[in-house]
């Protein structure tokens, strides 16, 4: 009987636009004589959140109805953005909704402007979980996300006086998007001590006991497919206390605030996002939340096997798990808690099912991001996990005894404990020990990963636990919905659009690479997304660009590694070159604008003097009557994914210019050649496999390669080292005091003239320079610089993240797609 009740796609925009109204009137309370930008955005998003709904019961009911296997994607970070235009564009109901919104006296870009960007991530990680659950959902894989509902997400960054200030991101005001499960409830145990005894045939058994219990509740997010009814499900977990409410006893005795206290410190766990990107800093409260996640996550999928009743040796065969990164790694101590002490598995049986269950993605090499927990916090929050992790690692170390007898040294090099002062649990090295395949993030740093961090561990295990998965990006996010009209006119091309489906179809424009009419259209959608850009600069920073200077683009969180600050010396250079020009001189460049944005982590002081830096230059260049036109310094506050959507589309150059050998990937990369924009970068993460598969006529590299950087960085420690002699006079002028106080910025150049230049901005400056002259001269010739943003988007079918997810399936997970009932 409930099938009445099925509301159907909207045929007509009337149809639409009855349903965003009957929402407004009814679940809003608004009447529509009030009826605002705001309500309006509320009501459309409620009107597809029902048809939502009914393909997502749909695939779960066919998931749960074929049993096949599926995949649990563990992830403390999903930057998912805006998701209303998304939705839209996959059901394939936008224009439905563009028309039915002007009836009711609206502008589609309004609406979709109002929607809070969900950013429970900090940048690249978080953002490559969010395009696979869109590739997973729109290549039918039977998949789930789990993750933390953070109350508030990456904080938002506004520039004041040049400065970053961080502003709390409370994003669940009104968020359409989640169903609050408040009947799926996991009990989550903390603290307390283990009991040990042996049974009555012997057998030693261990239960935790006593500690304190928080509740993580199911928020669940649907994910629609493209053009597929599958959608599948985001799982976010909200803790609470245990008992749900505060303490009536205390709060009878007047004890009010105490009362309240249990159930605060229940919620702190999931109320905020860790706000460092590639930094771990071994908080308490991080360790909550990642155990608070992973046990509830594998209680609700180890509750889904236990339904099919099949034997525990099938769980392999039933569930994969993915780790992204190290984050969820007590997921593997947890199901082996599960099988050993609840199910009552042997310690063999079970660590052979969990360890054909995991698979492990590294994602960064810099030492300081490696994951490690100090022993006594373990023992004390999960007294149990840590004698679990204890014995894998026992188990883990007599294995490699006996099978490097004559290697001493590597038993301490490959331990899961680090022997410090306190004692740390490497977590890496659990992952990798606890899953079967480890993956890295792109050639170069698959390769890096075995020969250095894991470099042992390939002789332990042999290559073949080994494997790489080069990232890749949702093209309907990307292309699609971020650059409409350059999408539209590839599908008039091609014939449609196929090539959302199979990226690898845009080879197809190669064949009209020399199509004038084709070559205009392509240079005008540049300039159209440029012109919007400026136009989001000037409403923004208040700054005016001329749209038709060459816009060079870096934005990313700031790290020292990904060197924002070679960046601005580059900027500083070309400026004082400007300022030493006759003004015939100045005729002939090519003007330009520098566009930064990113945020730093709170406690990252380098970042933050770096963005102060920009800010600085930004005043002095962009009010001085020499420059004018020919240099622009922005520094665009609050980089989100929804930004990066306006961005993406409008480089003429973006910037991906990190040390060699540190950046494992990077995705913007991608997103900046798949919207026509060409990259300066080093040889470092995919930029590497960016130049094979576009050609290397068709980027700038410079820089020294990864191989070199350990001899450069002991010469600089132990030889003589002499700063680039441009360089010196950029730092000359800082310290004058042209950009303010220099005593301000000290740290930043006293750490490459004194403190060894552990990133080598110095010795990569001078490529650097002369690489940017070569997109100066680049740039002037239109039909040069026109044919390789062609070729570029047309070589970048790889980087679809299908590619990547059906290379995790096919490698890592052993998953076939499910084929909905309906195909749209
Ligand atoms: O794999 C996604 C993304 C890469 O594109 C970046 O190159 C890499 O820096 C980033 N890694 C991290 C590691 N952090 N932790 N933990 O965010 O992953
Ligand atoms: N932050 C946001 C908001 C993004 O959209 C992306 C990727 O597109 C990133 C960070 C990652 O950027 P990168 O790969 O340059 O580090």
């Amino acid at each position: 009987a409930w099938k009445k009740f099925t509301p159907k796609p909207f045929s007509t925009p009337e149809e639409f636009e009855k349903e965003v109204v009957r929402h407004i009137e009814t679940t809003l309370a608004r009447s529509l004589y009030n009826c605002d930008e705001a309500a309006t955005y509320a009501g459309t998003a409620l009107a597809f959140k029902d048809r939502l709904i009914l393909d997502w019961n749909k695939t779960q009911q066919n998931q749960t109805f074929t049993d096949q296997k599926r995949v649990y994607y563990l992830s403390l970070e999903f930057l998912m953005g805006r998701a209303l235009d998304n939705a839209m564009l996959n059901v394939d109901q936008k224009d439905i909704a563009i028309k039915g919104l002007s009836e009711l006296g609206f502008r589609m870009e309004d609406i979709i402007s109002q929607e809070h960007d969900a950013a429970l991530g900090n940048g690249g990680l978080g953002r490559l979980a969010a395009c696979f659950l869109d590739s997973l959902a729109s290549l039918n894989y039977p998949a789930w996300g789990y993750g933390l509902r953070y109350r508030y997400g990456i904080f938002k960054q506004e520039i004041i006086d040049g400065y970053q200030v961080e502003v709390p991101d409370y994003w669940l005001d009104f968020n359409p998007w989640e169903f609050a499960r408040h009947d799926i409830t996991v009990d989550v145990q903390f603290y307390g001590h283990v009991n040990k005894w042996q049974d009555d045939e012997g057998k030693q058994q261990c239960s935790w006991e006593g500690g304190e219990i928080v509740q993580a509740v199911a928020f669940d997010v649907p994910i629609p497919g493209y053009k597929t009814s599958t959608c599948n499900n985001l799982r976010l977990w909200g803790s609470k206390a245990a008992s749900g409410e505060f303490d009536f006893q205390k709060f009878n005795s007047g004890e009010y605030e105490s009362s309240v206290a249990d159930q605060q410190r229940a919620e702190t766990i999931s109320a905020v996002l860790y706000p460092n990107d590639n930094l771990e800093r071994g908080k308490e409260l991080r360790l909550k939340q990642q155990y608070f996640w992973c046990a509830a996550s594998l209680y609700d999928i180890v509750r889904r096997f236990k339904k099919t009743k099949r034997a525990w040796k099938d769980f392999p065969n039933q569930v994969a798990i993915q780790l992204n990164d190290t984050h969820p790694t007590l997921a593997i101590p947890e199901l082996q808690r599960i099988l050993v002490d609840v199910e009552g598995l042997d310690w063999d049986e079970a660590w052979s099912i969990v360890s054909k269950t995991f698979g492990y993605t590294n994602h960064t090499v810099l030492p300081e991001a490696l994951e490690k927990w100090s022993i006594p916090l373990m023992q004390w929050l999960l007294p149990r996990h840590l004698q679990i992790i204890y014995d894998i690692n026992l188990q883990f170390l007599q294995y490699v005894e006996r099978n490097f007898p004559k290697d001493r040294d590597m038993l301490g090099r490959v331990s899961i404990i680090e022997e410090s002062n306190p004692k740390m649990v490497r977590m890496a090295y659990l992952a990798l020990i606890g899953s079967h395949k480890v993956n890295g993030v792109a050639e170069l740093h698959s390769d890096l990963i075995k020969s250095t961090i894991f470099k042992d561990f390939v002789k332990i295990y042999g290559p073949d636990k080994f494997t790489n998965v080069t990232n890749g990006i949702t093209p309907r996010r990307w292309l699609h919905q971020a650059n409409p009209r350059l999408s539209e006119l590839i599908a008039s091309k091609l014939g449609g659009y196929e090539f959302l489906k199979d990226l690898t179809l845009l080879h197809k424009l190669e064949a009209f690479v020399d199509d004038k009419e084709f070559r205009k259209e392509f240079r005008e959608i540049k300039y159209a997304n440029k012109v919007r850009l400026a136009k989001h600069i000037k409403e923004n920073q208040g700054v005016t660009v001329n749209p038709a200077a060459l816009f060079d683009v870096q934005v990313k969180r700031i790290h020292e590694y990904k060197r924002q600050q070679l960046n601005i010396f580059g900027v500083i250079h070309r400026y004082l070159q400007i300022k030493s020009m006759s003004a015939e001189e100045r005729k002939k460049l090519a003007p330009r604008v520098s566009i930064f944005g990113g945020k730093a982590a709170p406690g990252y002081w380098m970042a933050k003097t770096v963005i102060h830096l920009i800010n600085q230059v930004g005043k002095v260049v962009n009010d001085d009557p020499d420059v004018g036109d020919l240099l622009k310094v922005i520094f665009l506050e609050d980089y989100n994914v929804s930004k990066a959507e306006i961005i993406c589309p409008a480089s003429d150059i973006s910037e991906h210019i990190s040390t060699a050998g540190t950046e494992a990937s990077g995705t913007s990369n991608m997103k900046f050649c798949l919207n026509g924009g060409l990259i300066i970068g080093t040889c470092d993460g995919a930029n590497i496999e960016i130049t094979r598969e576009i050609g290397d006529q068709n980027i700038f590299l410079f820089g020294n390669l990864a191989e070199d950087v350990d001899e450069l960085r002991h010469n600089h420690v132990f030889n003589h080292y002499e700063l680039d002699p441009s360089l010196a006079k950029v730092f000359d002028t800082i310290h004058s005091g042209t950009f303010g106080d220099a005593a301000s910025f000290s740290a930043l150049l006293n750490g490459i003239v004194d403190h060894g230049d552990y990133y080598l901005v110095s010795d990569d400056f001078a490529s650097y320079v002369k690489t940017q002259e070569l997109i100066d001269e680049s740039f002037k010739n239109i039909e040069e610089w026109t044919t390789k943003m062609i070729l570029t988007v047309a070589r970048m079918g790889f980087f679809s993240s299908d590619r990547c997810i059906d290379e995790y399936a096919e490698m890592i997970w052993n998953v076939e797609p499910l084929q909905p009932k309906k195909e749209l």
